[in-house]
């Protein structure tokens, strides 16, 4: 459960709409496949993770990272029932991808490190806070069916 004040559910949905989202999830799936390259082993029919060029320029990359955020921004527009809307999604990703869950908070950072860059002065220590929140929040509800 994620506790945003009605500022911080404005800073986010406000800061969310100024960005690609579609240019964010590929660019945070990639980094996270770069910086922990353990990660990989989720993806390999996904072609040539050879070097981090090569990982940020993968076109499959790209395509899973879009379809990751269109999931994680049908989080943002139900941030009260994260553990509902994420139901089936933790399900699939516990029971047939297996999944560690720890990997769920690992590319939440990734894309609070992606919103920076993109956002620059606009995001705020206030406004990442807020983002931390509804990361933490969706790698939980990502994590429930777990347990
Ligand atoms: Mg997951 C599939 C969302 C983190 C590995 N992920 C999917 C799908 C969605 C999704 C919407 C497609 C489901 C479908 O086909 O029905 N993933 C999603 C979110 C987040 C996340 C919202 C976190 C914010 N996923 C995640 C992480 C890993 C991972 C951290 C592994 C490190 N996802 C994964 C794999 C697949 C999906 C291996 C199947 C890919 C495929 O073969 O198409």
């Amino acid at each position: 459960m994620v506790h945003l004040t009605d500022a911080e559910k404005a800073a986010v949905s406000g800061l969310w709409g100024k960005v690609n989202a579609d240019q964010v999830g590929g660019e945070a799936l990639g980094r996270l496949l770069v910086v922990y390259p353990w990660t990989q082993r989720y993806f390999d029919n996904f072609g040539d993770l050879s070097s981090a060029s090569a990982i940020m320029g993968n076109a499959k990359v790209k395509a899973h990272g879009k379809k990751v955020i269109h999931a994680f921004d049908d989080g943002l527009k139900h941030l009260d029932n994260l553990k509902g809307t994420f139901a089936t999604l933790s399900e699939l990703h516990c029971d047939k991808l297996h999944v560690d869950p720890e990997n769920f908070r690992l590319l939440g950072n990734m894309i609070v490190i992606v919103l920076g860059h993109h956002l620059g002065k606009e995001f705020t220590p206030a406004a990442q806070a807020a983002f931390q929140k509804v990361v933490a929040g969706v790698a939980t509800a990502l994590a429930h069916k777990y347990h």
